[in-house]
């Protein structure tokens, strides 16, 4: 690892990265590997696989009693938990949801056949704004999908008022929010159903995975049998259903990353931590706020630049950092409303999501999570520290030069 703290020692100007090897957003948090080795040999001894299995039933159980939900419905990911959910809670029509998350919420909907409603977010949470909202309720309108942000939660009370009052379904992408809590009480608690991701890149994975939570008794037996292909019983369909099943191996990953949960989110914590010293002595550069009286992952450390103070963009810094093997992200840049198949469906999107825009063109997701060394953030910090220091300066060298890892949509 080298310290960089001049902009002739950055590798974007030719000299070797700061780090040998790629500093990724999303490198997999992995727990004891004995007891996984352990738990996949008692599979293969088993000859369980799939179906509703031993350990997809246990992973249910925990993620239930960490949720403090009634039903805990494992799933293949959480895209397929989320198209699940979708469609079991009747959704159609037309569902409002926010721009500015991940594709995957966007696509469930659109897959379904149900029109997306982008509505904006507000700039302080990067959630969706409920002032937004009830403009765009028409008489198709079925229900509101939001997303709880960077594990940061929704306004879930102001949300599940407006759904009442007008008659609609709420649910909750809580891909980002496994372990946090909203007024004190878990993630997992709100709308008719909320949806869990445990991708490899989620501070918990069970390598690819899901699960959709619920209170509701009659909405977890539809959800069950829409996950297995509608199957009530051997020759028994009650639904139309999808393949939407974890497997076993995902869910002995998930129970034994569950078993070191605590020590991801402490080491994301303090990560965060180092990050927040670090950064706030460069202008120009915030830090997201976590709410300290909440529960939270840590699992995303979110800086947003404001390119009127350090006088560089966002884009060239991310340029400047992937040149130096720091593999920061851009999420959710530009926003689905700017990506296909929604840009050509709906051109006009982009002019009721003024915040959406601004936030999509600020933000900056740095590395954190288990493998990540207090040194090497120190290390991150220098380089934006330089960066930043020198906007003007850095901004016209590298206009003499093409970028080469930035693609601008
Ligand atoms: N809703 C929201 C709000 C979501 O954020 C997501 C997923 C979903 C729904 C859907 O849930 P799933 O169906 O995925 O369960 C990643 C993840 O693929 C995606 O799960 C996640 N959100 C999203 C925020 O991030 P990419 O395209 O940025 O991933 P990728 O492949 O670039 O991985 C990120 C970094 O992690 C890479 O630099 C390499 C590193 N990595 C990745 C994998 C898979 C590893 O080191 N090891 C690995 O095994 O989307």
């Amino acid at each position: 690892m080298h310290t960089k703290s001049a902009l002739n020692e950055f590798a974007v100007f030719g000299s070797p990265p700061a780090f040998d090897q790629p500093l990724h957003v999303g490198r997999p948090n992995l727990g004891d590997r004995a007891r996984l080795v352990e738990r996949l040999h008692e599979i293969l001894d088993r000859r369980w696989l799939t179906n509703d299995g031993p350990y997809v039933r246990e992973f249910e159980q925990r993620i239930a009693e960490l949720t403090g939900a009634k039903h805990a419905i494992a799933v293949s990911n959480g895209t397929t938990g989320l198209e699940i959910a979708i469609r079991a809670a009747g959704l159609a029509g037309e569902v409002i949801v926010p721009s500015f998350t991940f594709a995957a919420t966007v696509h469930a909907l659109h897959w379904l056949g149900v029109k997306p409603v982008f509505c904006d977010i507000n700039p302080a949470t990067h959630c969706l704004d409920p002032d937004r909202l009830e403009a765009l309720i028409t008489p198709r309108t079925t229900g509101i999908l939001g997303v709880h942000l960077w594990g940061r939660p929704c306004e879930v009370d102001r949300l599940q008022a407006i759904a009442d009052c007008r008659g609609l379904k709420l649910l909750f992408d809580a891909a980002h929010a496994l372990g946090c809590s909203s007024q004190g009480r878990p993630i997992g608690q709100f709308g008719l159903a909320e949806i869990f991701s445990f991708h490899a890149t989620k501070f918990l994975n069970s390598f690819e995975g899901g699960a959709i939570v619920t209170n509701d008794d009659a909405l977890a037996g539809k959800l069950r049998l829409m996950r297995n292909f509608g199957f009530a019983g051997y020759d028994r369909i009650d639904e139309a259903g999808i393949n939407g099943k974890m497997h076993e191996f995902s869910a002995a990953a998930g129970l034994t990353n569950l078993e070191s949960a605590a020590a991801f989110i402490a080491d994301n914590r303090r990560n965060y931590e180092s990050y927040r010293n670090e950064l706030r002595s460069i202008a120009g550069l915030s830090l997201l706020e976590y709410d300290e009286r909440e529960r939270c992952n840590y699992q995303y450390v979110v800086v947003e630049i404001d390119e009127a103070v350090c006088e560089v963009r966002r884009d060239l810094l991310v340029e400047v950092l992937w040149a130096e093997n720091v593999l920061a992200r851009r999420y959710f840049y530009p926003g689905c409303h700017r990506v296909e198949p929604y840009r050509s469906l709906y051109p006009d999107a982009g002019s009721r999501l003024p915040a959406t825009e601004v936030v999509a063109g600020r933000v900056l997701l740095l590395p954190t999570g288990s493998t990540i060394q207090a040194a090497e953030i120190r290390a991150i910090c220098e380089i934006l520290r330089a960066a930043a220091r020198r906007g003007p300066e850095l901004t016209r060298r590298l206009a003499a030069q093409p970028l080469r890892f930035v693609n601008v949509v």
